[in-house]
């Protein structure tokens, strides 16, 4: 099994995707993601310019070499850039070797430990009679877990509120909240840490007054507090009972989640911009988290997530892997692999594609109740039609950023 073509799709059906397809000389192909929204021409350039020279003539069947050799002789390690174009080809490999083996992914890694995967949805809306309409509407969908993000009174436009609600065949309503806004330039924001603080413990009191105290409710800080601010709004949100509270103070500083959890007993999750097991050397040995939210495509592929979900899960600590829309179909099938086998898995983010990028994935994940299936079709059971991906050319798109009133820049 030798890799004989390495090919770097770059294809924007709702959204930009970066797909490496890797073919071996016996014919048998592979998909990985490598798709890193807002910068997605870093990884191109990092997998055409710098990495699809070195697999060309490679055993396809060396997963572990592969990764090992990639991140090491590069001397330049981690970094996001790096990390998702490592990963893109370790799933690649995998999706090859499972291929090969007629099973799968799941199978070669360990096998089944659950029958399928709780997901949830982003709920969102401007007022609390909105955010009750995305809830259900969710709930029609067959959601059993739900983010909730609001706006904030004073504030003109604040990140993870769905800007429309589309219809799709076979889907229902869907909520069309792209991360990252096609254009010239990022979309500006405005944001104020006390206005928010004060209002969204009222949103989660009202949705647990109109839906009971049993659905599993999640929120998403991303990142805009200081750890005494973060401390605070767990605080105020243990009445709620959330499933948990993301990404409450920036990644950078691990220690910020001492403070934060000698103060609230709120389940955490962070991890999302996190790419290597050093990113959460800290948190885990100290039990600072609860949940880890590292995604596939972003953190070196199966090979590298894996390990540092088994460490995790030597703490207690449960995977909560990411998937918003700009983790390609590609990638959540790994993801729903990966998730089936290993013991600790928690939940799974799930925000459904749109019906373009659907025309150029062809998936064999499923959706039932609540729950991802991600089907027993060999390898990871997603293959990508290329005349369709060539019918959608790359879009520059920014994620939106914050400036607070006397215009400083801030953390979304
Ligand atoms: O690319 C960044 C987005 O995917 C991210 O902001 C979404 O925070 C997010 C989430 O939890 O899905
Ligand atoms: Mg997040």
């Amino acid at each position: 099994m030798i890799i004989d073509k390495a090919e770097v799709i770059v294809t924007s059906p709702d959204r930009n995707f970066v797909t490496l397809k890797l073919t071996t000389d016996d014919g048998l192909s592979g998909l990985g993601d490598a798709t890193l929204n807002g910068r997605e021409l870093a990884v191109v350039a990092y997998l055409r310019e710098h990495v699809v020279p070195l697999l060309i003539g490679r055993d396809a069947s060396s997963i572990e070499d592969t990764w090992q050799f990639l991140y090491r002789s590069a001397y330049w390690r981690r970094g996001p850039v790096t990390m998702a174009a490592i990963a893109a080809v370790d799933v690649a490999l995998w999706d090859i070797k499972a291929k090969a083996a007629g099973m799968p992914l799941y199978q070669l890694l360990g096998g089944a430990s659950r029958t399928g995967l709780l997901a949830y949805g982003h709920a969102s809306g401007k007022t609390n009679d909105e955010i009750f309409d995305s809830i259900r509407s969710h709930q029609e969908q067959g959601y059993k877990a739900i983010r909730v993000q609001s706006a904030v009174p004073g504030l003109n436009s604040i990140y993870g509120i769905a800007s429309n609600a589309t219809f799709e065949a076979n889907k229902g309503v869907r909520y069309d909240h792209e991360p990252a806004q096609r254009g010239a330039l990022p979309n500006e924001e405005d944001w104020d840490t006390r206005a928010y603080l004060r209002h969204i413990p009222t949103v989660f009191e009202a949705v647990r007054i109109e839906f009971g105290a049993e659905l599993p409710l999640l929120h998403d800080a991303h990142h805009r507090l200081t750890p005494i601010q973060a401390a605070r709004l767990g605080k105020s949100l243990e009445p709620y009972d959330l499933f948990w509270i993301e990404d409450l103070t920036p990644a950078e500083n691990q220690e910020a989640l001492r403070l934060v959890r000698q103060h609230t007993t709120s389940p955490l999750a962070i991890g999302e911009i996190f790419n290597t097991v050093w990113d959460y050397q800290l948190i885990i040995r100290e039990q600072l988290i609860d949940y880890e939210r590292s995604a596939v495509t972003h953190t070196g592929g199966i090979t590298h997530l894996k390990k540092v979900l088994e460490f995790a899960a030597q703490y207690q600590i449960k995977s909560g892997m990411h998937g918003p829309t700009d983790i390609s179909p590609v990638g959540m099938a790994a993801a729903m692999h990966l998730g089936l086998a290993i013991h600790n898995f928690g939940i799974q983010e799930y925000m459904m594609h749109g019906a373009k990028t659907d025309s150029v994935f062809e998936q064999s994940f499923t959706w039932n109740d609540g729950m991802l299936y991600a089907g027993d079709k060999p390898g990871i059971g997603v293959e990508l039609d290329l005349d369709e991906a060539g019918r959608y050319p790359y879009v520059q798109a920014y994620l939106p950023y914050n400036r607070l009133a006397d215009g400083t820049v801030h953390d979304w």
